[in-house]
């Protein structure tokens, strides 16, 4: 089993076409039959629940950033951990590719990741993973693959976008956290809503909202987005909707911060951004590694648990 951090990475930066495009299969295959319990998560729809126990790495926004993932595996040693048969988890916000230029090497390690520790690793969905009518734009995946894969790019390309309908809409963290890629649909009633988003696009607008949306400070309700897709979401649809789900915070990634973290809504929402470069001006990257038995009321506290880079 390939469980080198170092092999892995170097098998990303080598392989051909026709192996990348295997291994999006399995991983397609795979995330197709999780369903129930799979290890500690509970899987509904496209929901992943998880027992406040362990201890969790956060990763947000990648877009092709190899340096920053590989960065992250070798800090928190996830790898290692593995070997130990320790219990971490590691969750990824969405947004693997684009705008870099490591998209296919940064799908490659997160889908070799995930088939190598299923029941640790939880892969969410971005804005650019989104569906066929509502995809993020400039979207230079199909122009990196051509790049990188040669004449037979399509069949790789293919296979990523049939992976992008199973990768997840929402993760809750039992009484703690709720993680979305872009923010909380405020017509969004129950947890089946957020489990079952992608079955009800495009009638309803929640997984647009989900993986497009950010919060605001000057505005408490709700308004159209700038971005073109999604929703501006005020502090009362924060705390409603953490109310209502009964959790204390809304980790959600999306948004470039030039401190690779922000806080919005009073400590209700902590936004997180892990890749570093051009065409984005942050300073640092960051991501999370908490123990979720630890309880947090505010994001504030939540701060000497985030990472930079
Ligand atoms: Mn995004």
């Amino acid at each position: 089993m390939q469980t080198n951090l170092s092999q892995i990475i170097k098998k990303a930066l080598e392989v051909q076409c026709k192996d990348f495009s295997r291994l999006v299969e399995e991983s397609v295959q795979l995330l197709a039959k999780e369903n129930g319990q799979v290890g500690s998560f509970n899987i509904v729809g496209r929901l992943a629940e998880i027992k406040p126990f362990g201890q969790a790495i956060v990763v947000s926004d990648l877009h092709g950033d190899l340096e920053s993932l590989i960065r992250i595996l070798k800090e928190t040693n996830f790898l290692q951990k593995m070997k130990q048969n320790n219990k971490t988890i590691l969750i990824f916000l969405g947004d693997y590719g684009d705008r870099g230029i490591y998209s296919a090497e940064v799908y490659y390690v997160v889908l070799k990741l995930k088939l190598l520790f299923p029941e640790q690793v939880i892969l969410m969905r971005g804005n650019h993973e989104g569906p066929e009518d509502l995809l993020a734009s400039p979207h230079d995946l199909p122009m990196q693959f051509q790049a990188r894969f040669g004449e037979k790019w399509r069949e790789a390309y293919s296979k990523i976008r049939e992976l992008f309908k199973h990768l997840y809409n929402a993760v809750i963290v039992e009484e703690q956290y709720l993680m979305i890629h872009g923010g909380i649909p405020p017509q969004a009633r129950t947890l089946e809503d957020l489990a079952y988003a992608h079955i009800k696009h495009p009638k309803q607008r929640l997984l647009e909202d989900m993986l497009w949306s950010d919060p605001t400070e000057t505005i408490k309700g709700v308004c159209e987005s700038p971005r073109g897709a999604g929703k501006l979401f005020g502090e009362n649809i924060t705390n409603q909707a953490l109310r209502r789900f009964n959790v204390k915070v809304l980790i959600r990634g999306h948004e470039p911060c030039r401190d690779g973290f922000k806080i919005n809504h009073r400590g209700n929402i902590l936004t997180l951004f892990s890749r570093k470069g051009p065409p984005y001006s942050n300073v640092y990257g960051a991501y999370l590694n908490v123990e979720l038995s630890q309880k947090f009321e505010n994001a504030e506290k939540l701060i000497p648990f985030i990472y930079t880079f």
